[in-house]
Order: C-alpha cells, then structure tokens, then sequence
C-alpha cells in the first residue's frame, strides 16, 4: 500500500486534514468545489488515492457521502463551500442523524479574520448545526487541523453513529504543519458481566412468547448470521425495526414482519402480547415504537431487554428491565446457552401468519396507469441474491415496504428520515462501492426532479444503474394525506412533468416508458438483463395508491 501522505514540504493544514482522512480508510470524497475551500481541493491533488466525485448540488454530495458511509462504516465525507454551499448540504446532515450514519461535512469558512461581522456568506455553523450534528468544529487554529479531523472520525463513528461537521477558514488551509497520520482504533465491543448473561438466559429460558425487535446494529459483516443463529437457537420471532427489511430472511419461519408506517393493528397487538421483547441493536425510536406506544412510555408491561451501544439511547424512552449498553452482535454470539425447554411453534406461527396476510401482493387493475406494486413485484421475481435497492420517499415505495420478499444477501436503502432526493444519489454511491452488484433505484416523479440530475454520474462513471421513474404526475404521498384529512382538496399536490424518458436519453443513457401493464414482466425482465446505465419510465396509477372516494 502507498504512503496515503504527501511529502513533507506540502504539508499545509488541508494536507493534516487529508492526511489524517487517508489514514483512517478514507478513499472517497463527493464534493461542490467553493472558493472558500481552494486549500483543501488544491491538496486533493497530493491525495491521489482519495476518489473526488464531482457533484451538480450539494444534497446529492451529501446523501452519496451518507449512503458511503452507511456501507463502509467509516464517514462518508462530502466537501461544501462556505453559506450557500453548506446550507444545501443540511439535508445530508440531518438524514445522517435520523439515520444514525457516520458522516463528515467540511465546510470552507470565511477568513478569521472577518469571523462574526456578518461577512459575505458567514454563517454560525455552531448555531446552524448544534442540534443535528453530533459535533460541530470550526478549527481556528492550523495546528489543531489534524486533531480535529481525527476527534471528528471517532465522533462520527462511536456511540450512536453520525454527522459531525467540520468548518475550517480559508486562510487556515494554507498554513503549514506537521501531518501525522493517526488511525482510529474501532473499540472493543463491551461484554456484558457474567450475572448479566445469566439473567439473560433465564429470561429467555422462561419466556412463553420472546420478540425481538432488531436494529440497523446487525448491518455488519457477520450481523445478520449471528441474528439469525441467536433467533433459531432461542426460537424466537424477529421483527426488523424502520426500513431494515433486509436484516432478516423474509422467507424464514420466525420472520415476523417489521415495524413501520402502516402495520395493521391486530398485528402490534400481538407483538403486545410478547411477554419478553428484546430491543437489539435498535434506537426503538418513533416510528419503529408506533408514536411511542409499543411497547408503552415509559414502563413497558412485558419484560424489555434493550442493547445499543450507546448510553443516551438505552432507557431514553422506555425503561427496560435489563439495559445493556453494548453491542447487540456480541450479545447474540454470547447467549447460545441451553436452548429453551418447550417449543415456541403456537406464537411464531401466529406473528408468521399474520404478517404473511398482511405482505400478500395486491391484485389491482387501475385504468388510469400502472399498479407501481407489479413494478417492485417484477424486480421481486427477476433480481438475484447481489440486489441492491435505492429507495427515495414517495407512496411508490410502499410495496417494498410491505410486500417485497427480501433474500439475506439483498440490499435496501432507504432513508430512515423519509428524505426525498436520496434516492439516486444513494444508487450512485452503492454502485460506486459495489460495482459488481446489480443496482436498481426506484423513485418517484417528485423526487427525481430535486436530486436525478447526480444521475450524470453513472454516465460519466459508466455505472450500470437501473433507474425507474415512477411519474404519477402528483407528490402522491402528499396528496394521500390530503384525501384523508381534506376530502377531494388537492391544492399544491399535482405535477406537471418534463418527459422523463427523453430526459434520460439527454443524459446518455438509454430510457423507455413503460405504458401497459401487461408489459411490466417482460419490460422489466428485460431491463435487470441488460447493463445500464438505464431509465425506465413506469406511467403510474394514482388512483391505485388513493382512498376510494366515499
Ligand atoms: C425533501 C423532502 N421534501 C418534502 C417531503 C414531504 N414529502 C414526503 S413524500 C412526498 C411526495 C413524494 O412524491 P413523489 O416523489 O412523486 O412520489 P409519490 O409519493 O408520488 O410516489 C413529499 C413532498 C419530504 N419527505 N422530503
């Protein structure tokens, strides 16, 4: 491996800063070029191990750093000019907390010497960021550059993972000082103490009906065998927290389904009639709590184990009888004890079959476009085990959600912050880490117009994404909302269009609209065949996802 560091005589305060990046793993950064930041891209050149991925607006840069980040478990990195710039970047940040996603943004800043008169785009990057960074830095001094940037590494990935943001003026990047090369050690997962264990087992050991609810925690190499070996030992049903379908086999006879928007109401009920739930891995935050009703704030009444490594996060809503603060892979490793007396089959039969009632696919035949759920089944049926799903926000995703069938290996992403824009650029950095999986983006017509253009990339990188575009000419997730709360008023919801298709086509790509539903097998067979880049255009059904009128 070549030495990441420059020579010595270039070491100027941007080259610590990179230099320190470099040596903690960092290989890729997405960035909007600013001229408050021209130190920084000027020692770029000295890095030339470190992939600078040129971006069109800086929610695209930030949400393919966080979606870096996300996959290598190291922070994504993404690069911002000063007020403009950084105030673009404020959806990453803030998706990368929701998230819980290890992630840097480095902002240029205007020079010291202007500091707080209000200078031209001056922004207070302490009172913009203090509540969704975890830590927020302007590094007035070049000789503290590099212990910044090494503090921001360990922040970024400790604990609950997130964004730290990291502001440094302009005429700091030019000061020349040592570059030291620090790496970051990962810390020891914290074993639980032996009388911890024990009480554990016997939890488990007694229980009649045990639940886990598992995190994002087990999306790490070996992550998902050890959940899958502690559920089996244990003969324990597994419910997957928000949008992390894919931590669990979904064929698998203790897969339970998953705690979202939408569950039916018979469902949580009998996740309620647990008498032991293990929170595992999982922050148990809003929506996977139900609104903080599953289990009941602040005393649950079944019996609450919770493990995350992170001792804001255990007990902050629910208090459990047992907290550990720790590593709920190592946990799961640890407790593969005497295996429970009596069979579970009654009451994992019946959190199985009640959500494969609720996961049955629709048979819907809208005249008025395509049923986009025939769409995501097609993808189900055609894809292989490399699938990976970059998913923006909308009411198109719904089907992935509930009804899609996800095998171990098969990837999802997805914003746990509902943001919309995350989609392509998301794609685009999955297929940038993983060229050799297979890499499908659904997004909505909304959606696509506030970030497609990152699409750019996978023609510039030759990347073989399939794009789908579902045009229902609406911001249809809106417009749900609106039905229920204000029958038949559609104000603001509605959209008019560019054509899509010949959008693609611009771009360099090869796109087609998908019209009949009759056509969706064979057309989307077709696309996850061929090597994209790809655009499809799926015309769909509004009415398919809307209330019937009453
Ligand atoms: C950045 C951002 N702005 C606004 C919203 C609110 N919002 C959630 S879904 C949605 C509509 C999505 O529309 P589209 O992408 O067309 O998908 P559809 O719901 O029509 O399938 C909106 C506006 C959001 N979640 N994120």
């Amino acid at each position: 491996m070549t030495d990441p560091r420059p020579p010595a005589a270039a070491s100027t305060a941007a080259h610590a800063l990179l230099g320190v990046l470099a040596a903690n793993g960092i290989d890729r950064v997405f960035l909007v070029p600013g001229e408050s930041y021209l130190g920084i891209l000027d020692a770029l050149s000295d890095f030339p191990a470190i992939d600078v991925v040129t971006c069109r607006h800086e929610a695209g840069a930030g949400f393919m750093a966080l979606v870096d980040g996300r996959l290598t478990r190291r922070p994504g990195v993404v690069l911002a000019s000063r007020g403009p710039g950084a105030s673009n970047a404020a959806i990453a940040v803030h998706t990368a907390q929701q998230d819980a996603v290890p992630m840097i943004l480095i902002v240029g800043q205007i020079p010291r010497r202007d500091l707080r008169r209000g200078a031209f785009q001056e922004i207070d990057y302490q009172a913009m960021y203090g509540t969704i960074a975890k830590w927020v830095c302007e590094v007035t001094s070049p000789d503290q550059i590099a212990e910044a940037t090494f503090r921001a590494i360990r922040v970024a990935t400790t604990g609950t993972p997130g964004p730290v943001v990291l502001v440094v003026p302009e005429d700091v990047q030019q000061q020349v000082v040592p570059c030291p090369a620090w790496q970051a050690t990962a810390h020891v997962p914290m074993r639980p103490d032996e009388a911890t264990l024990s009480r554990l087992q016997a939890l488990l050991g007694r229980s009649q009906r045990p639940l886990i609810l598992a995190g994002g925690q087990f999306d790490v190499p070996g992550g998902r065998d050890a959940l899958r070996r502690f559920a089996e030992h244990w003969q324990c049903p597994v419910v997957v927290s928000f949008r992390r379908q894919d931590l669990f086999p979904n064929d698998h006879p203790l897969y339970a389904g998953d705690l979202g928007l939408a569950n039916p109401a018979a469902q949580i009920a009998a996740f309620a009639d647990s008498d032991l739930i293990l929170a595992l891995g999982t922050r148990h935050g809003d929506i996977s709590s139900q609104g903080y009703t599953f289990p009941s704030v602040p005393v649950p009444a079944q019996t609450l184990v919770h493990c995350y490594p992170d001792d804001r996060v255990v007990g902050q809503h629910h208090a459990p009888q047992l907290g550990v603060v720790g590593d709920a892979v190592t946990l799961c490793g640890l407790l593969l004890g005497p295996p429970p007396a009596s069979p579970r089959t009654g009451w994992c039969d019946r959190l199985r079959s009640l959500h494969r009632a609720w996961a049955t696919w629709p048979e819907r035949d809208p005249d008025d476009g395509i049923d986009f759920s025939r769409v995501v089944r097609a993808i189900e049926r055609e894809s292989g085990d490399d699938l990976v799903l970059a998913v923006d926000a909308g009411t198109f995703a719904a089907p992935v959600y509930r009804h899609f069938r996800w095998r171990p290996t098969q990837r999802l992403l997805a914003p746990l912050a509902g943001s919309m824009g995350y989609g392509v650029p998301a794609a685009l950095a999955a297929q940038l880490r993983w060229p050799g999986r297979r890499v499908v983006c659904l997004v909505g017509d909304g959606g696509f117009l506030m970030t497609g253009n990152e699409m750019i990339l996978a023609v510039e990188r030759r990347l073989p994404i399939l794009f789908v575009v579902s045009n229902n000419a609406s911001y249809a997730s809106i417009r749900i909302h609106q039905d229920r709360e204000y029958p038949g008023r559609h104000r603001g919801t509605g959209l008019f269009n560019p054509d899509f298709t010949a959008m693609g086509l611009a771009f360099g790509m090869p796109a087609e609209r998908l019209e009949h539903a009759d056509a969706v097998d064979a057309t989307i067979a077709r696309c996850l065949r061929t090597d994209g880049p790809r655009l499809l255009e799926v015309r769909t059904s509004l009415s398919a996802v809307l209330p019937a009128p009453g």
